[in-house]
Parts: C-alpha cells; structure tokens; sequence
C-alpha cells in the first residue's frame, strides 16, 4: 500500500481469528501483547510465526454472559458493555525486576439478575463496572497471577467506556494513567443519564492518575492513588484532569526536550480532540465542544428525538450558550485542543441537531472519525515522520499522521491519511525500530457499501496486521524488483 507522500508498505496478517482485539502491545521482549475485548484473554504473539500464548483468561471474572452471542429473546436486550477487557500496559521494568502488567476490564453489569434490557427508566442508561487490576508475569509459567485489585468501582456502560492506560513519567517518576469517557451520558441508550464530566469527584470524563506499586497510605484504596494527585481532599482521588468526552487515545513522547502526555478523543458529531494533557486542567467537555469557536453555541454535545428528556435538545448534556462564555467562566484551568479534527459550521450543526430531534429521515452524516487509539513516531526509520502522531479510526478505518511542530506543542502540514480500508482499527503498536506498524482490527465491519466486497478485507477482521516500511525501490520481499530501474513515480501512483 502507498502513502500520500510516496510511502510504500507491505502488509500481512501477523494473527487473525482473535475476538475483538483491543490493545496491542509491543513489548520489552520483542513480542506483541495483546487483549481480546470480548475473549477476555491477555496473549502473547509472536510477530513473526503468530505463535500465540493466551497468558490469563478473565472471563470467570465476569458476572454477565455473552450478550452479543445471546439472543435479545433469551437476555432481554442487554447489550455487551463498550469494550470489556480493554487497557494494558507493561511495567518499563518488565524484564528486569518489576514484573507487572496493568490490565483494566468490565466485571460487572448492575442489571445482570434483572429481566429486560436492564436499561434505566426514560434512557437512564445501561450500568456497568470497571476494574484496574496489576498481575505478575511469570515467565517460566508463561502466566500472569497473583492479582492486586488497584480500583474496582469504576463506573462503566454500553458506550464511551475510553479504557485507555498509559504508563508515562511525571517529573522523571512512571505512573499509571487510565482515560474514562462520559460513558455516553447524554445521548442514545443513555440519554437520560447525567454527565458527570465536570465534577471532580466522580471518575466519569476524565484521566486519573494511579501508582505502579502501593504507597504507604493506611487506606487501602489511596495506596494507590499518588499523594500529590491535583484534586486530593480528605480523601485522596485520581483524578489528574477533567472535561472529557471518550479518549481511547493515550501517548507519551519527548519532543524538543520536554515530554507530554498526548491524547486523542472522540467529538460528538464533529470536532475530534487532540489535546496534551496537563495536571488538573480541563479539557471543557460538555461546555466546550473542539476549539472554543462558539460553533455550539445554542446547542449541545448531543441531541435526541426523546421529548421525555429535558432541555431543548432531549439530553442530559447542557445546553451550551456561547462557548467562549463557558471558555471564560473556566478561566486558567481551561485548555483547548491543539488540534481539532474537524470543526463543523455553527450552520450545518444547526441543520444536523434540528433535523436529529424530529428524527427526520434524511439527518445528515457526519464527518467525526472516532479515533480510538494513539501513539507517537520518534523513529527515523520512515522519512518525515518522526514526531508525528500517528492515530487509528474506527469509523473511517486509516490511520492518520498528524506532524507535531518543532516544540512539540502544535500540529503542522496536513492531515494525512493511510492503509484506508472497511474495517475498523482499534489500535496500534511500533516495532522498537519503527520500520513495523502493528494495528488490531475489530472482528466487526461497520462500513457498508461496495468496497465491503474486496475480497482482502474479508480476511482483515479481528486480526492483528503488520505493515512494514519499504524503503525506496524496495519490494515487499526485500528483492529490488527490475522494472523499479528507475523507480518511477508513475509507476508508484498506480499500486
Ligand atoms: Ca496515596
Ligand atoms: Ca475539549
Ligand atoms: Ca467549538
């Protein structure tokens, strides 16, 4: 496959047949760690044989069944909750004396005894739990055991559940960072619910920060959480910033000298974030949708046709009156998007929302990518890409470069796009020499449409694919092929 700059790929399927990859994972011992969102299972796969070694199994760590197996006759209509065994990360001293794995999943499902869809009342939502748990990798068992549960009472849902963990340094010291979304309150099946992306007391629409290993707390619960989080009180709270909508991306990188947390969220119907993350700010959600370029104004971070909900847009989500207003009653703790991906016109909002609440036929598309994960290039492997963010897209299915600037604190150039294809990406992963991008895909398609039917794509479903860098004149096996005397750009074009 070829890039728009002339970027020229092989790809292949490393491992397919998995169920519903999530985190994929390049590891310290060169292998590709994996989670099955639906599987449950935490694996290990070697990216050159796809020999795979499931490490743990976590589905009797759950108290609700295969609901996306189940039929709606049978449970009622519940749904399976966004995700489920989601965030991974390794410890950076996996191999040499810290051998901890950080994993985070859905346990629990509140309604799982109760009969029907278990959905709250007038769209109050679908309730579900989350859990950060740290195993320890046995490499002669080739297993992870001896759990410690770091919290387990992280409310979930069927939508926005983010999952993302991260470890990254603050002031030359790792800890954990772990993205949850709104969970959907305030639109669809969740509509009626309230949103709590504002209040720093609840772990809803934010990043919260945890330790690697326990502290000396006498609380079991704060051993976990670091003494100097931003918003400790008499009770210490992970919370490290807040105003988020769904950030399934979570990176960190030194550019120019200073490192930064990076993240990459999804916008409602418009207006996907990037934002760098910065202890104890707010990143506006759902008072401030993208930049603060009033284009909400009037509206809100969603809308529905249910006139049993309340305000003039049927949703828990407040109506927004002027977004530089909100941006001014914030004050210094706000902080915009260095990027925003892509800001709609107040006009077609207007359009879009109106047309959504009479559940009229012809409400129009929307352009939000939903990008669901996030990483970033500092190799030289591939020519202009070091210091570009590289993120994945489910609803688009490509990979998307974005050039930092020199400082690091800015987007220049394009939006650029690869690897488009009907599928949906869910993350990925670089090889340590960054000549190897590993993306997992969703074992669903969601695209429809004709391109569905290259037959390519049949096989690129719930798999983890490698695309490897071809430098110039360089054939997928290495060969130079004859006919690339000289290598032609015409030639490059037609591939
Ligand atoms: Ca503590
Ligand atoms: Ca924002
Ligand atoms: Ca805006």
């Amino acid at each position: 496959m070829t890039g728009p700059q002339g970027e020229r790929f092989s790809v292949r399927i490393v491992k397919d047949r998995l169920s519903d990859p999530w985190e994929v994972t390049y590891g310290p011992d060169r292998f590709l760690w994996i989670t099955e969102a639906k599987g449950y299972r935490v694996s290990r796969i070697n990216p050159t044989t796809g020999a795979r070694t499931v490490l743990l199994d976590l589905s009797q760590n759950r108290n609700f069944p295969r609901y996306d197996q189940i039929p709606d006759s049978v449970d009622g209509g519940k749904p399976w909750p966004q995700g489920g065994l989601m965030g991974l990360a390794l410890h950076p001293q996996l191999l040499t004396g810290k051998p901890y794995v950080y994993l985070a999943y859905v346990h629990t499902h509140e309604a799982a005894n109760q009969p029907g869809s278990g959905r709250a009342p007038n769209y109050g939502g679908h309730f579900f739990r989350a859990r950060l748990v740290r195993y320890e990798y046995d490499v002669r068992r080739q297993s992870l055991g001896k759990p410690r549960v770091l919290c387990d009472t992280i409310a979930a849902s069927n939508d926005h559940n983010s999952g993302r963990l991260l470890i990254a340094p603050v002031e030359g010291r790792p800890y954990l960072f772990y993205s949850v979304g709104d969970l959907g309150a305030g639109q669809f099946e969740n509509a009626g619910r309230p949103n709590h992306a504002q209040d720093r007391t609840v772990y809803e629409g934010k990043i919260l920060r945890f330790n690697l290993e326990p502290d000396q707390d006498a609380q079991p619960d704060e051993q976990w959480i670091p003494n100097d989080n931003p918003f400790n009180a008499q009770r210490q709270n992970a919370v490290w910033s807040y105003g988020h909508r769904n950030v399934q991306g979570l990176a960190y990188a030194t550019v120019a000298g200073s490192g930064r947390l990076y993240t990459a969220e999804h916008g409602p119907f418009s207006d996907d974030e990037i934002n760098i993350i910065e202890k104890g700010r707010n990143y506006g959600h759902p008072l401030i949708i993208g930049y603060a370029d009033d284009n909400y104004n009037g509206l809100a971070a969603g809308v529905s046709h249910h006139d049993s909900l309340p305000g003039i847009w049927h949703t828990t989500y407040p109506t927004i009156g002027s977004e530089s207003e909100n941006r001014r009653r914030i004050g210094d703790a706000y902080r915009d998007p260095i990027k925003s991906m892509y800001p709609l016109s107040a006009h077609y909002l207007q359009n879009l929302f109106a047309k959504t609440r009479a559940n009229a036929p012809d409400k129009p598309d929307w352009p939000a990518e939903a990008p669901s994960s996030l990483i970033v290039y500092t190799a030289s492997a591939i020519p202009n890409w070091q210091n570009s963010l590289l993120l994945t897209t489910l609803k688009t299915g490509r990979l998307v470069r974005l050039a930092l600037d020199s400082a690091g604190t800015g987007i220049q150039g394009d939006t650029l796009g690869y690897f488009k294809l009907p599928i949906r990406y869910r993350d990925i992963a670089l090889s340590a020499d960054g000549r190897k991008i590993y993306l997992a895909v969703d074992s669903s398609i969601t695209t429809s449409g004709p391109s569905q039917e290259d037959p390519r794509t049949t096989s690129y479903r719930g798999c983890i694919l490698e695309f490897t860098y071809l430098p110039d004149g360089q054939s997928a096996n290495g060969v130079m092929p004859k006919e690339a005397f000289p290598p032609g750009r015409a030639r490059r074009k037609k591939e």
